[in-house]
């Protein structure tokens, strides 16, 4: 039987190539598919590059396939080693998953996707949702504006940190911190991550005691848990796991924070309001830009841009008198 809120494994990879393109098709297709309710977890994963993402996603991909879950992988980070051929290069950490139908992954690129990246990884997310994929994963690099936003798109992001990447404490200083619902310290066959795992289990001690956020257990209260974490905003205990990727060891635990948070989630439906609040706020963000830069056109923003340059104008000013000629020439309509 043919459905049409269903997507096949066939146009799965046709579609998701569209919405890279940025083709209407393709967009208007996920936007029949976005009426109809998720079933789909879907958890972010992010961290410096190098700390062990890709492997740690792998490792998770294992647990869930053994509990009979479907996992689809899409990757935004450019030096993954799920990007094009090299996810059949690198047969050690993929492995038998590569080959697995009930595994689906998928390198992402920006090119042409109108919004950038974190749009179309998105509606990529609510195709393999329709596909039936019960976990999605999204791979961002944890650096830049993107990323921050493609996190905000997910039910439950980890953090991923890791010894010797420079700093132990990347993922506070970019702010990553604040939107880490389950925070792993990976790598820890090696010394150094114990040094690593201290300095944010203080990092984490020292928010709490900041906020001063204390609320009633939540639904991590009454379930046993790793005895570093702290508490967000919302009431969620933020749990802070150490992880070998490499060596399988570790990783039922994160597997099993990730399944409380999505459970925690699940009775907190401000989370998901907010997201729509924030990939409305996003879209209205870059069609308005759009529709200023067409209106203006290409050669009289470059004569304001050599302006500035010039130091004629202040980009602020030349921005406000743009914007303002367009709204007195347009209706907004
Ligand atoms: N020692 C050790 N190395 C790891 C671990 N996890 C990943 N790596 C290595 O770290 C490097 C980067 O891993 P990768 O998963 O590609 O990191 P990503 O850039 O964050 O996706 C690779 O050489 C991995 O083999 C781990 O738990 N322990
Ligand atoms: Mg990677």
């Amino acid at each position: 039987m043919t459905n049409a809120l269903r997507v096949s494994p066939r146009e799965l990879a046709r579609l998701i190539s569209g919405l890279e393109r940025g083709d209407a098709e393709a967009q208007q297709r996920i936007f029949a598919l976005y009426r109809q309710p998720p079933r789909a977890h879907m958890i972010g994963v992010t961290g410096a590059p190098g700390c062990g993402k890709s492997t740690l996603i792998a490792a998770l991909t294992r647990v869930w396939r053994r509990q009979g879950s479907t996992v689809a992988i899409l990757s935004v980070d450019p030096s993954s080693p799920f990007t094009g051929g090299a996810i059949l290069g690198d047969r050690i950490r993929m492995g038998e998953l590569s080959q697995d139908p009930g595994v689906f992954i998928r390198s992402m690129a920006s090119r042409g996707a109108q919004g950038g990246v974190a749009q179309a990884a998105a509606d990529a997310a609510i195709a393999l949702d329709a596909a039936g994929f019960e976990r999605i994963v999204i791979e961002t690099v944890g650096a830049g504006q993107s990323d921050i936003s493609i996190v905000h798109l997910a039910d439950t992001v980890v953090v991923v940190e890791a010894p010797g990447l420079g700093d132990d404490i990347q993922a506070i200083k970019a702010g990553m911190l604040e939107i880490a619902d389950v925070l792993v310290v990976n790598k820890a066959d090696r010394p150094e991550a114990e040094a690593a795992f201290s300095t944010l289990a203080a990092a984490l001690e020292l928010g709490e005691a900041v906020t001063g956020h204390h609320g009633p257990a939540g639904v991590a209260g009454r379930i046993s848990m790793p005895p570093a974490h702290h508490r967000s905003a919302d009431g969620w205990r933020v749990p802070l796991l150490k992880v070998s990727a490499l060596r399988a060891e570790g990783v039922e635990a994160v597997a099993q924070a990730i399944a409380l948070h999505q459970r925690w989630q699940a009775a907190h439906p401000e989370r998901a309001q907010e997201r729509a609040a924030q990939a409305l706020r996003e879209h209205l963000q870059s069609m308005l830009l759009r529709a200023a830069l067409d209106r203006i056109g290409e050669q009289q923003f470059n004569a304001w841009a050599l302006r500035c340059a010039a130091r004629e104008l202040h980009p602020a000013e030349a921005a406000a008198q743009l914007l303002a000629s367009v709204v007195k020439e347009g209706d907004c309509a």
